[in-house]
């Protein structure tokens, strides 16, 4: 059925727009107080944001924000895997946000029903281990890597490179399996861009939509807001629900946020007053 993404045993009706709910298990996110994540915190935040109207929730032990350094894979292992096997458990719809292979097939084991990889599966063994279960995909578009990636991005024109780029993952995902009905796209807003770089990217997502698959957006107090607004992060809400809306208005099917309550509320108005997506 068009409008709908199989992710493995259930399925992502995106026949109106919905939001994914970011859950960083990290410890500066949710700390038992020492180095290592609360599980139990981190599990009552995702359920409120199920409760909210996420459709989804997005489970990530690894920042990628700019300037961030990877995080070990054994780490990774212990703050994801837990958090996502019992999200499961309590018929969550889990994504998880992670790059690394052993991370991968870790999240398919314990029931991921979506991986959401910001290096669009590029790492060695990455694309085999998300072939090798039936969860859907989510390829993101970066240029350079989280540590570099905001020193000096550059494009002939940014959103024709990105939609060739994301071209090209689709293949790939093709190639090893995953078929169409399984494969989510996203531009990476903040990923290796200026705010220049950001905004023809939100006025061209109407070209991205149109290759096909459902479009991802990750807009939710990103940097580029505070070149908008001044605002520091704790104060991005209005400005991220702006940047929500235009998203929804030229194509996007999911919208990442932290703020998931406010999100669904403005998606929410969209759709009653008849506006593009609902
Ligand atoms: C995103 C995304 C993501 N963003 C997908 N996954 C982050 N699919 C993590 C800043 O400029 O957009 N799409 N996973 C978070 N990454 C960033 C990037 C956070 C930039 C902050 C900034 O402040």
């Amino acid at each position: 059925m068009p409008g709908v993404v199989r992710c493995a045993d259930r399925e992502l009706d995106l026949r109106s727009p919905v939001v994914m709910g970011v859950l960083n298990v990290t410890p500066d996110s949710f700390s038992d107080g020492g180095r290592f994540v609360d599980v139990d915190a981190a599990l009552h935040a995702a359920l409120q944001m199920q409760r909210d109207g996420a459709a989804i929730i997005d489970v990530g032990g690894e920042s990628t924000r700019p300037g961030s350094d990877p995080v070990p894979v054994d780490e990774e292992l212990r703050r994801v895997v837990p958090v996502v096997r019992e999200l499961v458990r309590r018929g969550v719809l889990v994504s998880v946000d992670t790059s690394k292979p052993e991370v991968i097939t870790a999240a398919l084991e314990a029931g991921a029903h979506l991986i959401n990889d910001v290096y669009g599966l590029r790492l060695p063994g990455a694309l085999e281990a998300a072939a090798s279960g039936r969860a859907a995909v989510c390829v993101m578009h970066m240029q350079g890597e989280p540590r570099s990636m905001q020193r000096s991005p550059s494009y002939g024109n940014v959103v024709d490179d990105v939609e060739v780029f994301l071209r090209g993952r689709l293949e790939a995902c093709l190639e090893v399996g995953i078929e169409a009905d399984r494969v989510l796209i996203d531009p990476g807003f903040g990923f290796g861009k200026t705010a220049e770089h950001n905004l023809q990217l939100l006025q061209g997502l109407p070209q991205l939509a149109r290759m096909g698959p459902p479009l991802l957006v990750g807009l939710s107090r990103k940097s580029w807001l505070a070149a908008l607004t001044g605002r520091p992060v704790e104060e991005r809400l209005a400005g991220s629900l702006a940047l929500a809306l235009a998203a929804v208005d030229g194509g996007a099917r999911i919208i990442r946020a932290h703020d998931v309550s406010q999100t669904v509320d403005v998606l929410k108005v969209w759709a009653a007053i008849g506006r593009r997506g609902s």
